[in-house]
């Protein structure tokens, strides 16, 4: 039975998506093209790194690995600058009681997340506490679809991936934790999430007796 869950930070306990989705845009509008709210969904749960470069092949653009770091690095001062102004008001709805219902009925928690920003995001919005464990992108070392980040996070907690529980947002989180052996709960559309074991629209609509019948 689940007795861990394992938490992705952007799309599932907070919207980072759009302020990810500005900067990069902004990026490629400097460099001279733009691309669609359709494509911004593959870039989900994928690394900065590889963000760039499928960003760079839509555009058609080719840059030297200095210029991509510098580009990164750019995009990465704009998105700084939104999410360092993030109140708690922006934690998507339904996660504070979630994440309240589940500590108390004494299920330990973990965050799982790519992004190497994850710590300024849980201060900004005081959810770090609810986190026994963090696991960010500044920890592993390949991106999901691979499974690495929810691995370590079960590790970490002392747990069997088939004692965990996933909540994810990205078509590659859930391909991470179906990888890893962990149950899926999507977070998002089912025709999307197709590999995920329960798919809700958000936190809000789930209860710890979902957990329990996984
Ligand atoms: P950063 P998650 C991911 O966070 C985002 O979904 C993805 O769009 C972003 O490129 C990635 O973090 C890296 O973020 O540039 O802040 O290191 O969904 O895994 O919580
Ligand atoms: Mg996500």
């Amino acid at each position: 039975s689940i007795k861990a869950c394992l938490f992705d930070l952007d799309g599932v306990l907070v919207d980072t998506a759009v302020y990810h989705y500005q900067a990069w845009r902004r990026l490629a509008n400097t460099i001279g093209f733009d691309f669609t709210e359709e494509q911004n969904e593959q870039l989900k749960g994928v690394s900065r790194v590889e963000s760039l470069n499928k960003i760079l092949a839509w555009g058609g653009v080719e840059k030297t690995d200095s210029e991509k770091d510098e580009l990164a690095t750019l995009k990465n001062s704009w998105y700084v600058d939104m999410i360092t102004k993030m109140t708690p008001d922006e934690v998507l709805p339904g996660t504070v009681d979630f994440l309240t219902a589940i500590q108390k009925a004494g299920y330990k928690s973990a965050l799982g997340s790519a992004s190497k920003n994850s710590g300024i995001i849980l201060e900004r919005t005081k959810l770090a506490h609810f986190f026994d464990e963090i696991v960010d992108g500044n920890m592993v070392t390949k991106s999901k679809p691979d499974p690495e980040v929810f691995l370590k996070g079960a590790e970490l907690l002392g747990f069997q991936p088939n004692e965990c529980v996933v909540f994810e947002d990205a078509v590659a989180g859930v391909e991470a934790a179906k990888r890893g052996g962990m149950k899926a709960i999507g977070i998002g559309e089912k025709s999307v999430l197709t590999q995920a074991d329960l798919v809700v629209s958000g936190l809000d609509k789930l209860t710890i007796e979902d957990l329990e019948k996984l």
